[in-house]
């Protein structure tokens, strides 16, 4: 296994950084993976990021660089922009941003101005801190006025979304979350921003690749502009992007990733994003979309069935809102309790929680990294099952539970 030898010359020149990565790799091989924003990517994405690409400097963009010598990274990301596009439909792509967040922050420079009004979902209710937490510049740059989920069916209250942006009139509505398990619904969102004038911008991160496979609606035709990351369901590195359709747009949005937002561009990320994005275009990657939303559906069910509150009642895409306090413990409790047996998952606030943020009444699960593992709807059941176990009686069945946990992960490897 190539990436074994890789991490082994690591550990021979550098034994310290190696034996870290190597336990890193070993949880993750012994550990289940739940946490709803992480993924387990092929060997062919792993490897690109580890090229000589991280020797170049490339500032500009393909054609047009601060540099000399950039003839071959020109190539690597002319085929990220054009598979991007093909992938998901659109005319322009700008596979630059180094996160999902940098991707946010240099849409909002193209979009607005600070000291704009800015719509996004509250934090509190699944939306994401770069859509205008107080804490992150997207808050302190612009005035931003929150949107949430009603308190009877815990989806998007888009009446109440129409209501206050005929009030604030914002220059730009942010649809997309981070823990929001329902299907979002971008017509809904751009008849809104039409009524008042507003740009329309989806975060589509969470739920990428499951727009690529066909598992969730895409945001075009409606969004004004697109921003994902590259690493949660889309599988691939870690990184952002950002699409659109229009060109006077595009190049709004390639000024602000730079020279406005960042420096030079990680090529050998780029060259990644280039290989994920021609993985996705396969067939198979379809089938991966829909079992990771098959796989979640089954999830909820045995969660529900377990005796667990689902925020919503349940789920449409890749992810649950568990409510734990049917148990009467805290997300912080059963994310450790988890962690013993080897069960990764994060705690999370659920609407309305009243526990701090760092306590929290709930926990977020997703199926995209235990289903590019292999693991299907029995598996699920199994998961549920433990997880009920570990809620109810932890220290009667850590033992056994963690015994189970490695049986199971011991028969799906991650690499072979
Ligand atoms: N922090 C990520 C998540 O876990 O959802 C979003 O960027």
């Amino acid at each position: 296994m190539l990436i074994q030898e890789t991490m082994d010359q690591i550990s021979r020149v550098d034994p310290e950084v190696g034996a870290s990565i190597q336990e890193e790799f070993a949880r993750q091989n012994r550990n289940i993976e739940l946490i709803a924003s992480e993924n387990v990517v092929s060997e062919a994405v792993m490897l690109a990021m580890g090229t000589c690409l991280t020797n170049k400097y490339a500032e500009g963009y393909p054609g047009k660089r601060y540099y000399g010598g950039c003839y071959a990274v020109d190539v690597t990301e002319e085929i990220a922009r054009q598979r991007a596009c093909k992938l998901f439909g659109c005319n322009f792509a700008n596979v630059q941003p180094h996160s999902g967040a940098n991707a946010n922050l240099a849409a909002f420079f193209a979009l607005a101005q600070p000291g704009d009004t800015i719509m996004g979902m509250s934090l509190a209710h699944g939306g994401h801190l770069s859509h205008g937490s107080p804490v992150n510049i997207s808050g302190k740059y612009f005035h931003i006025v929150s949107y949430g989920v009603k308190d009877d069916t815990e989806t998007i209250d888009y009446d109440a979304l129409l209501e206050t942006a005929k009030t604030c009139r914002p220059k730009l509505i942010v649809a997309g979350a981070s823990a929001y398990p329902r299907t979002l619904d971008f017509a809904k969102f751009r008849a809104v921003a039409d009524e008042v004038g507003a740009y329309l911008m989806v975060d589509m991160a969470h739920i990428a690749g499951l727009v690529a496979a066909g598992a969730h609606p895409s945001p075009f035709p409606y969004a004004d502009v697109v921003t994902t990351t590259t690493h949660k369901t889309l599988r691939g590195p870690r990184g952002g992007m950002i699409l659109c359709n229009d060109e006077a747009m595009y190049k709004k949005i390639n000024s602000a990733v730079f020279p406005g937002t960042q420096g030079g561009p990680l090529e050998h990320i780029i060259a990644a994003k280039a290989v994920c994005l021609g993985e996705a275009l396969r067939p198979e990657f379809k089938a991966y979309g829909e079992q990771v939303v098959k796989n979640a559906h089954v999830l909820a069910q045995e969660l529900i069935r377990q005796g667990f509150r689902l925020v919503s009642g349940g789920t449409d895409n890749h992810l649950c809102l568990v409510d734990t306090r049917n148990f009467h413990i805290t997300g912080k409790e059963l994310e450790h309790r988890l962690d013993e047996v080897h069960i990764t998952v994060n705690k999370n606030a659920i609407p309305n929680d009243p526990e701090k943020p760092f306590v929290t009444s709930g926990i977020r699960v997703g199926t995209p990294a235990v289903t590019s593992r292999g693991f299907r709807e029995e598996e699920m059941v199994q998961i549920a099952q433990w997880m009920g176990d570990v809620a109810r009686d932890f220290e009667g069945c850590r033992e056994r539970v963690t015994e189970e946990v490695h049986q199971l992960t011991g028969r799906f490897p991650l690499y072979t």
